[in-house]
């Protein structure tokens, strides 16, 4: 049974006006019609609800959001005009766009696929403190991918291991060492004490090595606690906080995005848990809007995959997604009936680093940069720990690929006089772990 005023949420020639934030929807009805269906997102996501009503407020039509441009029965654009909207609040945001209309009956499958915000909202979030020129300046690191690696197995070690493992990591010519995305503090990993014992190291390392080494350090946890721990790492001079943005929530992220941003840090984002939302191509939000968030709130680098590592991610999502976080305007694109992404004017926002990582080795990174280019944080960490003669080695053998590919040889010829390369072919040759 259709319910009356659904459909008073569609427009299909609506030209949306400059104010209007955008939203692209795919969506498979169930039982209603197709216009039914796109005017239920509309309202569920704005002003409306599932019966007429006897009283409703004067500026209801300023504050009703409208679906246009439907397409293939499947795809369809709402316009939400900006008085919906509480500045600068993303949960508020989410709450309207990606809230209750996930859970419509009259809808098999809703995917919110992309989000265009307008000058006149961007305008009220920071974006990133560095951004890639800010990175690449604090690491002095000019033109090739800047690496990192996790200690591996992911969590067990003691404080004191550690920090040894980074030292190695370091040694082996890497940038950046990383906890996992489930080390914070634990009794045997105290969070203080690993970073008290990585300071100590790190001094050592850029002193034999001349350079200049840092870490994310992992301060995920509830605010007042992430907020200590940001402040112990800007005392101890670290340049970096480590956040698990999802499990964290946009709240908090919000939040250490102006307390790191005061103390100078740089924020890693890590996506663990996004999986669980983005990975039905039909349902759910995708990978781009959630780095389009995380760009606006301000992470200064985010994972977006390998393409060719061992989690999901297609060359087309992970480029487009990447071109997202680091370009300064984007057209609309359609692949034939295939939606990639809606227009945006990033305007002073500044880049994201994209991060490529998960089932990385040496054998994988001139696929891993010929797809994504070398303006990349590249972590590699199971392919270095794992390599046959143990971590430094496995960082040189990382290296030394990354190297081959900066000045275009072919790894297997670069091999014959890299030895820590030829170990690592040896052990992995050009296998796609999946
Ligand atoms: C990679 C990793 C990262 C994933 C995250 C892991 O380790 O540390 O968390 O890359 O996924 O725990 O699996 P390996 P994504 O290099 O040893 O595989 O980058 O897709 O967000
Ligand atoms: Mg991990």
């Amino acid at each position: 049974m259709s319910f009356e005023w659904y459909t008073d949420f569609v427009n299909e020639n609506y030209k949306p006006k400059k104010s209007d934030l955008v939203c692209q929807f795919y969506f498979e009805p169930e039982k209603v019609s197709v216009k039914e269906a796109a005017g239920r997102i509309a309202a569920e996501s704005s002003a409306g609800t599932w019966t007429t009503l006897n009283r409703v407020p004067k500026i209801l039509k300023q504050v009703m959001a409208t679906a246009y441009d439907i397409r293939n029965g499947h795809y369809v654009k709402v316009a939400y005009p900006l008085e919906l909207w509480d500045e600068g609040n993303i949960p508020q945001l989410l709450s309207g766009i990606a809230g209750n209309i996930f859970g419509m009956k009259a809808l098999k499958n809703l995917r919110l696929l992309d989000v265009s915000l307008p000058e006149i909202y961007l305008r009220h979030y920071k974006g990133p403190r560095h951004g890639i020129q800010g990175l690449r300046k604090i690491l002095k690191v000019k033109k090739r991918p800047i690496t990192g690696a996790v200690p591996k197995p992911k969590i067990g070690f003691s404080a004191s291991e550690h920090a040894d493992i980074a030292f190695e990591t370091w040694m082996g010519g890497f940038d950046l060492t990383k906890d996992d995305e489930n080390l914070t503090s634990t009794p045997f990993n105290r969070f203080e004490e690993r970073v008290r014992l990585m300071t100590k190291n790190r001094q050592k390392a850029e002193k034999e090595t001349g350079e200049k080494k840092s870490a994310l350090l992992n301060i995920t946890g509830p605010v007042e606690i992430m907020k200590k721990r940001a402040k112990m790492l800007h005392d101890y001079g670290w340049e970096y906080a480590m956040i698990d943005v999802v499990t964290t929530g946009c709240a908090g992220v919000q939040t250490m995005r102006d307390v790191c941003g005061d103390y100078g840090l740089a924020i890693h984002a890590h996506r663990a848990m996004h999986a669980s939302f983005d990975r039905n191509p039909k349902h759910g939000i995708t990978m781009l809007f959630l780095a389009k968030v995380m760009r606006a709130i301000g992470v200064d680098q985010i994972h977006v995959g390998t393409v060719v590592g061992k989690l999901v991610g297609t060359e087309q999502e992970v480029t487009d997604i990447a071109a997202e976080i680091t370009s300064g305007k984007l057209n609309e694109k359609w692949k034939g009936n295939e939606f990639l992404h809606l227009a945006q004017n990033w305007g002073s926002i500044k880049p994201v680093l994209p991060v490529a990582s998960g089932g990385v080795h040496p054998g994988l990174v001139p696929e891993i940069l010929g797809i994504l280019g070398t303006d990349i944080g590249l972590l590699v960490s199971g392919g270095i720990h794992g390599h046959p003669k143990g971590t430094r080695a496995g960082a040189k053998a990382a290296m030394q690929a990354i190297d081959a590919f900066m000045e275009g040889h072919k790894l297997e010829d670069y091999a014959k006089t890299h030895t820590e390369l030829r170990q690592a072919l040896g052990k992995w040759g050009r296998a796609h772990p999946e």
